[in-house]
């Protein structure tokens, strides 16, 4: 789960309106935009922003398509009610303590403890269990403003989640390494909703074949900017081809919260 940042250069070619698809490199630079990022915001890299400051709620999205890339991006919640969850979010999760070993605020990996550069939260259905990077959490119960949140990921989407996992980045040092959501628990096939407030930050793709010095392929890994009030619905397989990470940006001042929605299996052990 720890890892280097990868470079966030991307080819991109945009097919049609709406529709993003990234393959193998042709050369130049760029990345798939997410719309409302703002200035400040970014890694400081040229990038294309066919759409930017174009509003894209309602049933206008993209679709995100490449090798085994399957992803769906749209402003889920206008900037006036993305203010006022974010701020419901900001008083009412409560997140799992820190710098405690074998509870949370550290993760095993490969034999060491790391500290998580980032704060974590874990609400579910109550018989549920999630087992990430050797840590067992058992979900807080749902509360107001999670509901809300999951209720308009069904509305849009259909599909209804019994589990997030919540990271909050207090600014643009606060990142996720290079990972894949693969945890057993997973409903075989089932998507994953990623639901973004706060502060814009880079979202990087990177396929699994590309990844190291001893690479197999070389494939553009692809950069979404995600914005405040946006959902990401990743769809099998991008799970199984795609890795993702959230960089670090250290020109990313402010907070960011973001809730990955999960159809978790309850496991008896
Ligand atoms: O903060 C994000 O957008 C990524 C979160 C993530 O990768 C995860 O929860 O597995």
């Amino acid at each position: 789960m720890v890892a280097a940042d990868p470079p966030s250069s991307s080819s991109e070619t945009r097919v049609g309106w709406g529709i993003w698809r990234f393959g193998a490199k042709t050369g130049g630079g760029g990345g798939a935009g997410g719309g409302a990022c703002g200035r400040g915001r970014g890694s400081g890299r040229a990038r294309a922003h066919p759409q930017r400051g174009a509003p894209m709620a309602g049933a206008c999205g993209k679709k995100i398509r490449g090798q085994g890339l399957s992803c769906e991006y749209r402003l889920l919640f206008g900037p006036a009610e993305a203010d006022g969850i974010l701020r419901r979010l900001e008083r009412d999760v409560r997140y799992l303590p820190g710098e405690r070993p074998g509870i949370s605020g550290k993760l095993h990996v490969f034999g060491k403890w790391h500290s998580i550069p980032r704060r974590k939260a874990v609400y579910g259905d109550p018989e549920l269990k999630y087992t990430y990077s050797g840590v067992t959490f058992s979900p807080e119960p749902w509360i107001p403003v999670l509901d809300h949140i999951r209720e308009r990921v069904a509305s849009v989407t259909g599909h209804k989640f019994n589990f997030v996992l919540i990271n909050r980045y207090k600014d643009g040092l606060d990142h996720i390494g290079e990972h894949r959501d693969d945890e057993k628990e997973l409903v075989p096939r089932s998507p994953i909703a990623s639901v973004s407030f706060g502060a814009c930050r880079d979202f990087v793709f990177r396929h699994c074949e590309s990844r190291g010095k001893n690479a197999k392929r070389r494939i553009e890994p692809v950069t979404l900017q995600l914005a405040h009030g946006s959902l990401l619905l990743m769809k099998y397989p991008t799970n199984v081809y795609w890795y993702h990470s959230l960089p670090i940006r250290k020109r990313v001042l402010s907070p960011r919260i973001n809730l990955t929605f999960r159809k978790v299996m309850a496991i008896d052990k």
